[in-house]
Order: structure tokens, then C-alpha cells, then sequence
């Protein structure tokens, strides 16, 4: 049934409120006994429940990249959104990032999560890629990955990215939550392990960190 009364939000929210299930019909008022005009004349009280607010159904994490290079042409800051079902499945993370030089011929930024929450030394502090599986550096869509492998974000014209990723590996519950690690824009591209240099396997040869941050659980999206 629909009704357009019933309210969950504002001053005549029903949360929190109860529901009954009575015996007999509801004469809507029209019966003609003494309760007709008061409860519909509906008789005892079968059941009853509390009507409660559903748990959150997502859960959510921010992310607040800081510039950490000390060169100002490449002032890179912004905000990552993630955000997962409770019961898993796969992460949406929304990247909103500005401050790239849109001069220079790096458009491609390897983009991680790495296994320590902390920030500094240019961001060396944040440690290797977040690699709770014991694999090898790949691209977002091999199967041999580190569960932070994220490949890459591309900056437009004005040196800004604003894309969102859909990963089935990083998680914000269980094993592979990304909660309290840290991400990681670099300054150039990750080759997906496929570059044949000594550090391919291993970081995808991405180059120095531009940028960093700690994902923090948060309590809603917005
Ligand atoms: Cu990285
Ligand atoms: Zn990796």
C-alpha cells in the first residue's frame, strides 16, 4: 500500500512509533458503535512491533589527499569518496582531484592503496602497496594483483581528475579493508607490472609519490 501521511522524517515521523494489528475490521468510522468514531470499532490487539530505522546500509570512507612533493607546480589535493554495501561486494570510489600540471606529458598517475595509514617523507611513510594476499603488482583487472593495485587516473586538460572506480578487491569491511591505510597518487604511469623495469613487478615503475592520504571511516556520504 502507498500513503501519503505516513512521514519516516520530520515532526510526524512515525519512527519510533508502534504498529497494531487488530482483531476485527476497521469500520472506518462508520459502524455506529461508541469506538466506531475512535478506533474503527477493530477489538483487541493481535500484534505489535516497534518500528525501528534500518541499520545504514552502506558503509562510507573519505580519503584527503595532501600535496607532499615541496614543488608547487605540482600541487595535487582533493577528496576520495569510497563507499561499499555492508555486506561487501564491490567498493565505488569517487576521485576529485585538482593541482596536476596539465603541462607537463605525465597524464596518466598511478594511483594505490598502500599498507601503512601514515603520511610524510613525501609520502614514503605509507609504505608498499596494500597486499594482504602476498601477490604480485598487476593492473585493476588481473587476477595476480595487490589488492591496492587501483591502475591509473588520467587529469584533464585543467590538471583535475574527476572519475570514479567500481573494484571488486578493495573492500571497507573484512580482510582486505582499506580503512586506516593510506592512498597514494604518483607522478607517472603505472605500467600494470608489464614495463620490464626492475620495479614493474613491484610498484608498476609509477615514479615518485605526489600525494597522499589516510582513509578514515566516516558516517555518511555528502
Ligand atoms: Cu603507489
Ligand atoms: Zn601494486
Amino acid at each position: 500500500m502507498t500513503d501519503h501521511k505516513v512521514s519516516l522524517v520530520g515532526p510526524q515521523t512515525i519512527i519510533g512509533r508502534s504498529l497494531v494489528i487488530h482483531r476485527y475490521e476497521d469500520d472506518l468510522g462508520r459502524g455506529g458503535y461508541r469506538s466506531s468514531r475512535i478506533t474503527g470499532h477493530a477489538g483487541s490487539r493481535l500484534g505489535c512491533c516497534i518500528i525501528e530505522r534500518q541499520k545504514t546500509e552502506f558503509i562510507y570512507a573519505r580519503c584527503y589527499m595532501y600535496s607532499d612533493t615541496g614543488e608547487p607546480d605540482q600541487d595535487v589535493e582533493g577528496v576520495i569518496s569510497l563507499k561499499q554495501s555492508v555486506h561487501g561486494g564491490p567498493t565505488e570510489i569517487v576521485v576529485d582531484l585538482d593541482g596536476f600540471d596539465p603541462d607537463d606529458d605525465d597524464f596518466y598517475h598511478a594511483f594505490h592503496v598502500h599498507e601503512r595509514g601514515r603520511l610524510g617523507r613525501r609520502c614514503l611513510n605509507a609504505g608498499g602497496h596494500f597486499n594482504p594476499e602476498g601477490r604480485r603488482h598487476g593492473a585493476p583487472w588481473h587476477a595476480d594483483r595487490h589488492v591496492g593495485d587501483l591502475g591509473n587516473i588520467r587529469e584533464n586538460e585543467k590538471g583535475e581528475v574527476k572519475m570514479t572506480i567500481i573494484d571488486r578487491r578493495v573492500s571497507l569491511v573484512g580482510a582486505n579493508s582499506v580503512i586506516e591505510k593510506s592512498m597514494v597518487v604518483h607522478a607517472r604511469e603505472d605500467d600494470m607490472g608489464l614495463g620490464g623495469f626492475p620495479d614493474s613487478k613491484s610498484t608498476g615503475h609509477a615514479g615518485p609519490r605526489l600525494a597522499c592520504c589516510i582513509i578514515e571511516e566516516s558516517s555518511e556520504a555528502g
